[in-house]
This record gives C-alpha cells, sequence and structure tokens, in this order.
C-alpha cells in the first residue's frame, strides 16, 4: 500500500524570520503565507524492516546524510509517537518548473509529516501535523492548509503550529520572477540566527510585527488584494532590512532582485495593483489581482524572459493522491 501524499508551498506575507527556540523551531514571531497552486511536493513514505537506514531518495536521486537530517526529525517524532522502531525509505518528488530554482522546504517537510504519519498508521488532526511538519522545517507548517494560514508562534513544541485563516477563494495571485536558480550563500536557518543574535535592527522588527500583522488579516478578511500587497511589501523590506545590520553583515538581494523590484514599481505607476515580497534568496513574488495575472505578465516581457515569470494562484493543503 502506498502513502503518497501532496503538499504545495506556500509564501509569508508576514515573515517567520528568527527563533526563540532552535532545538524545536518556536518562531520568534507570528507569520502569515499564501498556499500556491503551481509549487509541490510529492511523498511516499515506507517503513521496512529490511532497512538499517533511513533513506531519502528525491527526484530518484538518493540523497546524502546532511540532506537527510531535517527528514529524520520528522521521521523520529512519527516513530516515537506510533511506538516503533523501523527504519524508512522516503521517496520524493519536486514540482517546481524548471530553472525556477525554489527548493521548498516548505512544501518537502508538510509533505513528508504527512506521508510518515500515514504510513505509521497515525490518524493525526491537522493541528498535530502542522506542529510535525514545523519541526522539519518551521515554514512547512503553514502548508498544511490551503489559501491563507497564520502560523501562531506559541511558547512549546505542542502550542506552536498553524491555522487556516481564509480560503483565498477570490482575485489574488502571485507572479515569481525567477532571477537566480542558485544555491544561496546564506541558507535562511544561519540567516535569520545570524540575525537574531547580531543585528540591531532585529528589535526594530519585532516591535512593528503586531501592527503588520493585525493589518493583513483585516485587509484579507476585506479581500482587498492591494491592501494585503502593500502590508507585505513593507513586511518584506523590514525583513531584509535586519539582514544588513547583522554581522558580519548579509542580503539576499541581486542586482536583478533589484532590477525586478523596479519593474514592480513600475507596474504601479502604470496603474495596476502590484507589490513585491522576497525571501532567503533573491528571486521575486510579485502580489496582484488573479484576474491581472496574464496582462501584468505581458508588461514584464519587455524586461524578463518567458521562463522567468511563473504565475501561481492559491492552491491546496496537504492531500492523501493515489499514484
Ligand atoms: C518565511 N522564510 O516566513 C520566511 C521568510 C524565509 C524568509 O520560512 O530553519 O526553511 O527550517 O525553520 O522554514 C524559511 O525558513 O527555516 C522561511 P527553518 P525555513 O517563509
Amino acid at each position: 500500500m502506498s502513502n503518497w501524499v501532496r503538499a504545495h508551498t506556500n509564501i509569508a506575507l508576514i515573515k517567520y524570520w528568527g527563533k526563540e527556540n532552535e532545538n524545536v523551531i518556536i518562531p520568534m514571531n507570528n507569520s502569515l503565507s499564501l498556499t500556491l497552486d503551481a509549487f509541490y511536493t510529492e511523498t511516499n513514505v515506507t517503513f521496512n524492516e529490511n532497512l538499517t537506514t533511513d533513506e531519502l531518495y528525491l527526484d530518484n536521486q538518493i540523497q546524502d546524510f546532511d540532506s537527510l537530517l531535517k527528514v529524520k526529525t520528522v521521521l523520529d517524532l512519527v516513530r516515537k509517537k506510533a511506538g516503533i522502531k523501523t527504519k524508512a525509505r522516503v521517496d520524493s518528488f519536486n514540482y517546481v518548473p524548471t530553472a525556477a530554482g525554489l527548493a521548498s522546504s516548505a512544501s518537502g517537510l508538510a509533505a513528508l509529516a504527512g506521508s510518515a504519519s500515514l504510513a505509521a498508521g497515525l490518524n493525526l488532526s491537522q493541528k498535530e501535523l502542522s506542529t510535525l511538519a514545523r519541526r522539519g522545517s518551521g515554514s512547512a507548517c503553514r502548508s498544511i492548509y490551503g489559501g491563507f494560514a497564520e502560523w501562531q508562534k506559541g511558547h512549546s513544541h505542542e502550542t506552536s503550529f498553524a491555522v487556516p485563516v481564509d480560503e483565498a477563494n477570490w482575485d489574488i495571485g502571485m507572479l515569481f520572477i525567477i532571477v537566480n536558480d542558485k544555491q544561496k550563500d546564506v541558507s535562511s536557518r544561519d540567516g535569520m540566527s545570524r540575525t537574531v543574535k547580531t543585528s540591531p535592527f532585529y528589535q526594530g522588527w519585532l516591535d512593528s510585527l503586531g501592527q503588520d500583522l493585525s493589518a493583513m488579516k483585516e485587509a484579507i478578511a476585506k479581500q482587498d488584494s492591494h491592501k494585503v500587497g502593500e502590508i507585505a511589501e513593507r513586511n518584506a523590506l523590514k525583513m531584509h532590512a535586519t539582514t544588513l545590520g547583522a554581522t558580519p553583515p548579509f542580503t539576499y538581494w541581486s542586482p536583478e532582485s533589484m532590477r525586478a523590484m523596479d519593474a514592480v514599481r513600475k507596474l504601479r505607476k502604470q496603474g495596476y495593483s502590484a507589490h513585491f515580497t522576497m525571501d532567503a534568496g533573491p528571486n521575486v513574488k510579485i502580489i496582484c489581482k488573479q484576474s491581472e495575472l496574464e496582462e501584468i505578465k505581458a508588461h514584464l516581457l519587455n524586461d524578463f524572459t518567458e521562463s522567468q515569470l511563473i504565475s501561481a494562484k492559491p492552491g491546496p493543503g496537504l492531500q492523501k493522491i493515489e499514484k
């Protein structure tokens, strides 16, 4: 029997940036994201008495020990809950358009949590799945749900999980501008840790979050995509500002990211509701109306190539699939 599970990636509109507890991944702040249809991971876990170690196959390629670390954390928690010691084989496929360069720990670890718990015969609630996925990678806890989800920080392993906010069944979409698909120099895990420990701007980031979060929830409730974009853009810029104050300082921006941000500002001058967000890498994501995605893409083709531009709509939560 197979246990294939699909999880979609999510992009934060209010960012998770920094941990209160690095061991069990409790964040410093609540975050809020939109799950997208365009990028997802499919994973099947099989516990097998004949295995002497856990094995991870990503797109049919066996992975080394380092790539297995986050996976092992989730598998160990599932084994503990199920009272088993059996090792597992994990088969995982990432469906990310070629050259997108969006390695997705969010969809990957969410799909793993879903499949591993099924394979172990555990019948977990969405809250428990979110909690489990979080231990693999923080942002994965939000990918359990479709549409908008909020990761409520909590204060312990059991109390830190995401909750659904809104199905996003209205006129909102995202357009990805892929400017670089190379491996990043500073991982998000190291980047956020360095920022919390050394950046004098970090407190300013924390102090302004409550306001951004409540304004964001209000904009979502009103289905106001313009406001959602406006708040997401300023929140992302504040997050990225904290990295410049770190020791040693760093940034995820490349000259191409700046060019993409300028293109978004130009779209606004032309009357479109378009705002950007960026994560721990140089790619730029535009928040806009779903109904204007194609028109906006057509404008951007003056500055970027077809393969650099990927449209995404709100996507569903974790699903069991037949394969
Ligand atoms: C986010 N990012 O909210 C933020 C914004 C990157 C920038 O969540 O250490 O891979 O595994 O918990 O989840 C990326 O961080 O980090 C991330 P870990 P994760 O989407």
